[in-house]
């Protein structure tokens, strides 16, 4: 019996240990003491929203209040990075905490292409996962599925539950790509087994009406790219064969996602939870809901902004009512810079006026110039983040060590950096370097400086009309003085471009492109 009682005792005496250890890693002002439960984390993820797109940063012809809600009761970083100027090398990092360009398949992925995270590999939901969490995706996947030929009429595996979600509801890979369906746990949702799906990226299936070959039957136009399948009205990349019954409409994704990522917080309150909840706005083809078609007088583009918006308000109401917007911490970020025209007539160009989705920063999606990489980067939790701005350097990837931290876990990582401090605003002290990296090739930001190796190809993407960082020159500028990046220092200041060339050439390693001209000239 005293041996029992012993036993108990010296039980409840590690427990309590364990217990102080984990609040430690959250204590300090203004954290509130005595966290018995590890908070909720989401990660609310924008698909190619800018860094000028929401009126918490600057924006003045569009109004985002829910996400300025997040912004003004949270910390809004000005310095916050996506890891690429595009998806999926951003969606990558942001889940593995892995420079994107280490992994040659992290670049934008076909509907067909195989998973390219290691089912072997350490994720973000895989650690929360150990921890106790219960973890899902909603949204927008685009990190591919399968391990080859997938057939989609059976069960579509490996995918998100296979990497440490689980749950999932998912769009494979973007909304203007095939399949144009959502895939829950591995399945095709309604799909009728009497009419199954076929996909290929290379060649149409016979007698399928194509974008290319028969414009009376779209809605909406394509302008390059995007004139294979056409899938209500609106003309896609990629061909797809059946399905019907379980294509997916458009106009209704917003709703249809957010009424998802609600009923998983509902059911999942009692115990901490991760979710990350992939928007798909505003990538192209942007549909608004009817509700929200016209009402922001710039086009569509400017429409599925105020869209998501409201279900980022909607969805927070919803943590809200359920008593647990307290015990959340929320990040906010967008995966890339914004395009207006990335491959459709949507009148996003034409109408813009005078907003700038890029702020006053320079090139946008698939550029090394900043407005590619640097995004709205927002922390959010309640009574635990004292609201401000941050300037410090941080970067989508970092997400994963700082949660590490915060859980209490030891997370041996590399490239991404622990920085839990600084995401809960209680430190200015982020990142030095970091390797932002647009379409495989890279540059580096070192403190105030910004530093891109000379590379070959445009300078201008003219269909998607945005500057690329091309240049037979190295690049090099002073953020903190030429934050617009007009003024390239290479030439002036050839003792800082030296410095910065060597650091980008031992942080790169050998792992970089051959294709890319490093000389320094
Ligand atoms: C490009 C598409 C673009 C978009 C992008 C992926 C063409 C011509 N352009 O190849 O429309 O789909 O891929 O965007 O097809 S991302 O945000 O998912 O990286
Ligand atoms: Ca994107």
């Amino acid at each position: 019996m005293k041996k029992l009682i012993l036993f108990f005792l010296s039980a409840l005496f590690l427990v309590s240990c364990a217990k102080t250890k984990k609040q430690e890693a959250i204590k300090g002002e203004p954290v509130k003491e005595n966290i018995s439960k590890k908070p909720n984390i989401i990660v609310i993820y924008l698909d190619d929203l800018g860094y000028g797109d929401l009126s918490a940063y600057g924006a003045t012809e569009i109004k985002t209040p829910h996400i300025d809600a997040l912004a003004d009761g949270g910390l809004r970083f000005t310095n916050g990075y996506a890891s690429s100027a595009t998806c999926t090398p951003s969606r990558y990092a942001l889940l593995t905490g892995v420079y994107p360009w280490k992994n040659k398949n992290a670049k934008i992925l076909p509907g067909t292409a195989p998973l390219i995270i290691s089912t072997e590999q350490q994720t973000l939901p895989k650690m929360l996962k150990a921890e106790g969490y219960d973890t899902a995706i909603v949204g927008k996947w685009h990190l591919g599925l399968g391990s080859g030929a997938v057939n989609w009429n059976e069960k579509v595996t490996p995918g998100p539950n296979e990497v440490g979600f689980d749950e999932s509801y998912i769009l494979a890979a973007t909304q203007d790509r095939v399949p144009t369906v959502y895939i829950k746990n591995g399945h095709v949702v309604n799909l009728d087994p009497n009419d199954p799906i076929e996909i290929d990226y290379k060649n149409n299936f016979e007698g399928e009406p194509t974008g290319k070959d028969n414009p009376e039957l779209l809605t909406m136009k394509w302008h390059h790219g995007h004139n294979s399948s056409i899938v209500n009205g609106i003309p896609r990349i990629g061909y797809m064969k059946g399905g019907e019954a379980a294509k997916w409409s458009d106009i209704d994704m917003a709703d249809h996602f957010l009424e998802k990522a609600q009923a998983y917080v509902k059911s999942h309150k009692e115990k901490p939870f991760f979710l990350y909840y992939a928007m798909q706005q505003p990538h192209v083809p942007r549909t608004p809901h009817p509700r929200f078609a016209g009402k922001s007088g710039m086009g569509p583009r400017g429409d599925v902004i105020l869209e998501a918006d409201w279900c980022i308000g909607e969805f927070i109401k919803t943590l809200e009512a359920e008593g647990i917007l307290d015990d959340t911490l929320i990040v906010f970020s967008s995966d890339n810079g914004p395009v207006l025209n990335d491959g459709y007539y949507d009148d996003s160009d034409t109408k813009i006026g005078k907003h700038t989705p890029a702020g006053v920063l320079k090139g946008g999606k698939y550029s090394l110039f900043e407005a590619g990489t640097r995004v709205p980067f927002i922390t959010y939790w309640k009574g635990h983040i004292q609201p401000g701005v941050s300037n410090a350097l941080v970067c989508q990837m970092d997400v994963l060590a700082s949660l590490a931290k915060l859980i209490g876990v030891e997370e041996k990582t590399t490239d991404s950096k622990e920085l839990l401090d600084v995401l809960l605003g209680k430190s200015d002290n982020g990142r030095e370097d970091l390797i932002i990296e647009a379409t495989s090739r890279t540059a580096l930001r070192s403190g105030d400086w910004l530093y891109i190796p000379a590379y070959k190809g445009p300078a201008v993407n003219t269909q998607v009309n945005i500057e690329l960082g091309n240049s037979d020159v190295a690049l090099l500028y002073n953020l903190k003085d030429d934050l617009s990046q007009t003024t390239n220092l290479y030439a002036s200041n050839p003792e800082k471009a030296k410095e910065m060339h060597e650091k980008f050439v031992k942080l790169r390693g050998d792992n970089f492109s051959k294709t890319q001209q490093l000389e320094l000239k």
